[in-house]
């Protein structure tokens, strides 16, 4: 085995872990990543010259390459997912807990040998803009080049951690390894205390780009607590309008319930003028400025979107972001060798090669993409991507949006209150559940602020953090909860989403701004009749009241819903939003 010396850096405690890792793992050979194009070519080579990356069509999509995964290995695994802190009570009842030491062990055991044959990548990367307060940074140990190669996209990575990290020893340590991607011997193992996570025998995204969930989130939620601010699974984007100026709003949606396409929105034709910029499509970090003001920075440095449904019609920036430079996992291929999904623009193929690799008739009762299949892309692709991305003190926000995928109950849009019942109406989020994680699809759950799988910690402590916060925050942003998914008796959605949630967004940041009216409602403010604006738009207004409307028999199931859902956390759980909880309740009919 080599020793893995490096001349990209003199951090003894840095090489001393690699070195620890190495002994554990025996790998043949160290390889420590420094994030160059060079270095990128040659990684890409040689995933190719392996069959771990296809090269796609390059007159369609320059420098795009396709990934097939084990087909057991296609999604986030929340029942293998682990939050290794000192007692249960810390993790909560909402996430899978391992006692440390016991993780350590069984891993250690899965670890131990598990790259020899193979080499050991060793990946620094920098989540957050390159010296900025709000940034952290990672390395990643990995046995797989499509991380490597997928981490080169997502973060910022190489040198310049590496140059950022210097000789502190204050870094994320995290190791992973695809072993034999047999899921019964998966492990997406999280220490918070440590600053440490162990991912075992996956290569998907969510449970091996060790920088995205796993640190940005589920570590990051835990190390904002304690350092007092917010890690959020939410998109940022800013919303110029005529005049020049620019708002930006944060919004947590659940996997896969649209937060690239809301975070890459075209306004519509009525809103000539209007531009909206992406910051970021799935994480935020949250911080009170000096000013104030919560500002936020997206983590990331690219997109790992959700193929399915991405097309000219809904989403326009996103086809432009992924022309180029973009890793394709588990879609299918076209004859001419291009990229396909359910969804996609045009006429559906004849025949295509499904994202398995076998031969795919059109007509065929399988899907030819997996539903959960999905395209790296760099940021640096998006042509409305924020001038803002690398400002190291992130963006300032003027509106939190919380929004769930609910056939029923929840109006197309409602402002809070205040701030509690802002943090309230995040804490009782619920989403029908999608593909982006294994287990069954279409089946509400309790979704708090889209971070039940994320947060990394006991989410009552974490209602408590929110709430907390207000004191921090001297002008905080209003909150708002929003739903694009109601549907009608029919089953028909009765809103129609994509960019006409222009019409919507608009009255938030005129809420916002304090510059529009709203009507109270039993549980929060709403827009009054004329106030979302439909012109242009070819919807029966009776199908904008129902999208609207509250109905108190559903509001009376979802608050009765809500107790059982506060219940499991006992005394943790903050009085405030239980006793908001019964106040809004109690307005309704007995
Ligand atoms: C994602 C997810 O990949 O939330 O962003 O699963
Ligand atoms: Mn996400």
């Amino acid at each position: 085995m080599s020793n893995g010396t490096t001349t990209l850096t003199k951090n003894q405690r840095l090489i001393d872990w690699v070195n620890e890792m190495a002994t554990m793992t025996t790998p043949d050979q160290v390889v420590w990543c420094d994030g160059s194009e060079e270095e990128r070519k040659r990684l890409t080579e040689y995933a190719v010259s392996k069959g771990i990356l296809t090269p796609l069509n390059q007159q369609k999509h320059p420098g795009c390459y396709l990934h097939r995964s084990s087909s057991s290995d296609v999604a986030r695994v929340e029942h293998l997912t682990f939050i290794c802190t000192p007692t249960k009570d810390e993790a909560g009842p909402t996430n899978n807990w391992m006692a440390p030491d016991e993780a350590y062990t069984k891993l250690r055991g899965l670890f131990a040998g598990s790259m020899k044959g193979r080499t050991l990548y060793v990946v620094p990367y920098v989540m957050g803009p390159l010296n900025s307060e709000h940034s952290k940074i990672g390395i990643e140990i990995t046995d797989s080049v499509y991380v490597v190669l997928n981490m080169g996209i997502m973060t910022r990575m190489g040198k310049p951690a590496l140059d950022m990290l210097a000789d502190s020893e204050t870094f994320n340590r995290g190791l992973h390894c695809t072993g034999d991607l047999n899921p019964e011997r998966r492990y997406i193992c999280h220490f918070p205390q440590d600053n440490a996570i162990w991912s075992f025998g996956s290569g998907y995204g969510g449970n091996a780009l060790l920088g995205k969930k796993c640190l940005a989130l589920r570590i990051g939620s835990y190390l904002g607590q304690k350092e007092g601010w917010l890690a959020e699974h939410m998109l940022i984007l800013g919303v110029e309008d005529p005049s020049g100026r620019t708002t930006y709003v944060a919004a947590a949606f659940p996997s896969a319930c649209g937060k690239t396409n809301f975070a890459m929105m075209i306004p519509p034709k009525r809103f000539d003028g209007w531009k909206v910029y992406t910051v970021g499509d799935d994480i935020a970090w949250l911080r009170v400025g000096e000013d104030g003001r919560l500002w936020a920075v997206n983590p990331e440095n690219g997109y790992f979107g959700v193929a399915p449904g991405t097309n000219w019609q809904s989403n326009p920036n996103a086809m432009k972001t992924l022309t180029k430079n973009s890793i394709f996992t588990n879609v299918a291929v076209t004859k001419d060798n291009g990229v396909w999904w359910e969804g996609f623009d045009g006429e559906v193929p004849d025949e295509l090669t499904d994202w398995k690799g076998n031969p795919w008739k059109k007509g065929s009762t399988e899907k030819a993409a997996h539903p959960n299949s999905r395209f790296t892309a760099p940021a640096s692709n998006n042509p409305m991507l924020s001038s803002h991305v690398n400002d190291a003190r992130g963006v300032p926000i003027s509106a939190i949006i919380f929004g769930g995928r609910r056939s029923t109950t929840i109006p197309l849009v409602m402002q809070s209150f205040n701030w509690a019942h802002g943090v309230y109406l995040g804490a009782t989020m619920a989403s029908e559940t999608t593909a982006a994680a294994t287990g069954a699809q279409g089946v509400v759950r309790r979704d708090p602020m889209a971070m039940l799988p994320f947060a990394g910690y006991n989410m009552a402590d974490y209602f408590s953090h929110w709430l907390a916060m207000q004191k921090r925050i001297p002008y905080p942003p209003k909150i708002f909860m929003v739903n694009w998914f109601r549907k009608d008796k029919a089953g028909k959605f009765l809103w129609p989403g994509y960019g006409d949630n222009m019409r919507v967004l608009k009255w938030i940041i005129d809420r916002a701004h304090g510059s529009v009216g709203a009507q109270e409602s039993l549980f929060g403010w709403v827009p009054k009749q004329g106030h979302i604006d439909l012109s242009g738009l070819d919807i029966d207004p009776a199908k904008v009241d129902e999208a609207t409307h509250i109905n108190e028999a559903e509001w009376k199931d979802e608050l009765l819903s809500q107790r059982q859902f506060f219940e499991q956390f006992g005394d943790r759980m903050p009085r405030t939003l239980e006793l908001i909880r019964q106040e809004l309740l109690s307005r309704l009919p007995e």
